[in-house]
């Protein structure tokens, strides 16, 4: 049985934020929870990049009841002009009487302020209540808003013996429904979901989230050095519900497969000379176009390559139990590999 406590309330403000994941964008997921006399007098969420932070929500729900409450916040309470005025001051104006805080925000323009303003002001701030699920809750965002780079998650279905794919190529026997609905959770919860041009030549994915209710589509990013896509694939085809697409590429590559690919709808983006993309450089490239999470999806080589390169945050391994072997059967991460 929960025991009403601080974590009792945090946990609520942290489910309410959770739920939210996804749909934020490059702002983090926060929830709020505000009690007064042992009752929840207000409930509010960030909902979207632009609009009313949690806090903001919360404190219209309590209206007067905000007066002398406890308000519970998953995320330090902004002290700066964003999108919105701070959150910090529209705690002290409606007369909170302590706040307790899981985490403190990471942006560089808040970075303690909120916390410091807040206690200034006389408000008692208590922090790091369910401090560690708060921060993994926000990883992404943690990562983007103090480098300005995609934190990556590395999605991989293997076998036992480490192959995503038979010798053939065929792939499809790997995992089963429960992880392929986890899996499209994810693209729900990413900003950007990105492939290898050999993965798209093989399967011809269309890179779009299919659940049993309607869901988020990511932006597709497809990493191809010397623009092979071709134009009719089904990750080019602008259908109303799918992300747009991004194709990170080299300064050599053919013009005229270029301009064939543009004329689809699809940005291309040159990462270095070439001949092969510039994997850091295109980090940078997503992240000034405001994708601050990407779910890399594939194929062994482009795995292995942004694994070299130090580029992957976290891993997410399905592992089926089986074992297909085979010396030519693509591994999970094809690249030279270590000495020792
Ligand atoms: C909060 N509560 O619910 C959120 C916060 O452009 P803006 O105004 O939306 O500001 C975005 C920044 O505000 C974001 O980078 C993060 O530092 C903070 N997000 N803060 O007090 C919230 N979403
Ligand atoms: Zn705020």
């Amino acid at each position: 049985m929960d025991v009403i406590n601080d974590e009792y309330y945090m946990s609520l403000a942290l489910d309410l934020a959770s739920r939210a994941q996804g749909q934020t964008g490059i702002n983090p997921v926060v929830g709020c929870v505000i009690v007064k006399d042992g009752r929840i007098v207000g409930i509010g969420t960030h909902l979207k990049r632009g609009t009313a932070h949690a806090e903001v929500h919360a404190l219209a729900m309590a209206g007067d009841e905000a007066r002398g409450a406890t308000v519970y916040v998953t995320l330090e309470p902004c002290s700066h002009y964003g999108k919105t005025p701070p959150c910090c001051d529209a705690l002290i104006a409606a007369g909170a009487a302590r706040v307790v805080v899981a985490c403190e925000d990471p942006n560089p323009r808040v970075a303690g302020r909120g916390i410091a303003k807040l206690r200034e002001a006389g408000i008692p701030v208590e922090t790091g209540t369910l401090g560690e699920r708060a921060k993994r809750l926000n990883e992404a965002f943690n990562k983007y808003i103090t480098t300005g780079l995609p934190f990556v998650t590395c999605k991989v279905a293997s076998t036992l013996d480490g192959r995503i794919a038979a010798r053939t190529g065929d792939s499809r026997w790997v995992s089963g429904p429960e992880a392929r609905e986890a899996v499209h959770t994810l693209r729900h919860r990413h900003d950007g979901i990105m492939v290898g041009v050999g993965t798209l030549l093989a399967d011809n994915p269309s890179l779009t989230t299919r659940l049993s209710v309607p869901a988020l589509h990511p932006v597709r990013i497809v990493v191809d050095s010397a623009l092979r896509t071709p134009p009719d694939a089904r990750v080019l085809q602008q259908e109303a519900e799918a992300g747009r697409t991004v194709i990170l590429t080299t300064e050599g590559a053919d013009a005229s497969r270029r301009a064939a690919l543009e004329r689809t709808g699809a940005e291309i983006v040159p990462c270095g000379a070439g001949p092969k993309v510039d994997l850091a450089e295109a980090m940078r490239r997503l992240g000034e176009r405001e994708i601050g999470s990407v779910l890399l999806e594939g194929g062994g080589i482009l795995n292995g390559a942004m694994l070299e390169a130090g580029l992957i945050d976290k891993v997410i391994l399905f592992i089926a139990p089986k074992i297909i072997g085979g010396p030519e059967s693509p591994s999970a991460f094809a690249f030279a590999g270590f000495e020792k």
